[in-house]
């Protein structure tokens, strides 16, 4: 028997590296179901025919939800989520929102990354920087052309399996390209053990980070989907809003035109950004939506 862990998962069949640094390539058993990228495991078998026997219990799952509402498995056992934004094309606050909500509904650490700080100063939008405050969302400037601020972020990687989230053309492959030297040897490797032929950038992928740490892209998660969380779910990515609501007259006041409402008051009063009221306003429609589904 041998344990590990997975780093890419194909339909039937998946990549594990071993404690021992080998790379498997095995199938999976009815029975244990479908291991995902970042599934702790354990494998058994000879000369290339390996199965594995039991994927150990989650800590937590990053789901895709498909527009019909069906959800499928992607990652597991994560700890971090790195959004990455840029000066170019401007950061969008109502995404950003929704990656928090995302981080910490399956309790992780958020981290955000403004990249490309080569080509300007790029401060964060102010609904930006209000969201990183009240989520507790470390800022770091980086350029993955450069490699500025690169040592820094490699720091709070170390020792943590990152997932690495952000809009389109802001820099992710780069950022993982400067950070994983490896990764284009790893990549072909990966094609080679799955023989799956050329290994796609679709898959959910894990690299291990040379100071330590993995960093996990999922270009899956790129639509994201979230109307199936829980209010209280929604609730603690607007950690402001939360902590406000307690005080409406209404447990389940949607902070709308209810009488009695304290959020309202406090974005009148300049307590709550009211961009965050919206993102969250948008959450809430999506969950409606969902539940009439
Ligand atoms: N000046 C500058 N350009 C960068 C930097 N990082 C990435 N770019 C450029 O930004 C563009 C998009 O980078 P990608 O790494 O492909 O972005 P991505 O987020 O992976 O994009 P998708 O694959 O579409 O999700 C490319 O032209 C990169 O060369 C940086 O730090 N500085
Ligand atoms: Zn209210």
């Amino acid at each position: 028997m041998k344990q590990g862990h997975v780093i890419v998962s194909f339909r039937s069949e998946c990549l594990v590296t071993t404690s021992t640094g080998e790379m498997l390539r095995c199938t999976t058993r009815r029975r244990t179901g479908r291991a995902v990228c970042g599934d702790s495991v354990d494998c058994s078998g000879l000369a290339g025919q390996h199965v594995i026997d039991t994927i150990h219990p989650r800590r937590n799952t990053l789901v895709r939800t498909d527009y019909r509402g069906r959800h499928k498995p992607l990652a597991a056992n994560l700890d971090q989520l790195l959004i990455v934004c840029a000066g170019e094309p401007s950061p969008d606050a109502r995404l950003v929102d929704r990656y928090l909500v995302l981080a910490a509904s399956m309790g992780l650490r958020p981290l955000l990354a403004m990249n490309k700080s080569d080509l300007d100063a790029t401060r964060l939008p102010e609904p930006l920087q209000e969201a990183s405050r009240q989520q507790h969302c470390q800022v770091l400037h980086v350029s993955a052309s450069t490699g500025d601020g690169l040592d820094i972020l490699t720091r709070y990687l170390a020792g943590n399996r990152t997932l690495l989230v952000g809009q389109s053309g802001v820099g992710k492959s780069s950022l993982i390209n400067a950070l994983v030297p490896d990764r284009q040897a790893r990549t072909q490797a990966i094609s080679e053990a799955s023989g799956q032929g050329r290994h796609t950038t679709t898959e959910t992928t894990l690299y291990p980070l040379p100071s330590g740490g993995e960093l996990v892209d999922s270009p899956g998660v790129r639509i994201l989907r979230l109307g199936h969380l829980s209010r209280q779910e929604i609730e603690s990515g607007f950690s402001e809003i939360a902590r406000q609501a307690e005080d409406c007259e209404f447990r389940d006041c949607e902070h709308d035109d209810e009488p009695g409402c304290a959020v309202r008051p406090a974005v009148e009063q300049g307590l709550i950004h009211p961009e965050r009221l919206k993102g969250f306003h948008e959450l809430l429609r999506e969950r409606h939506q969902a539940a009439g589904q």
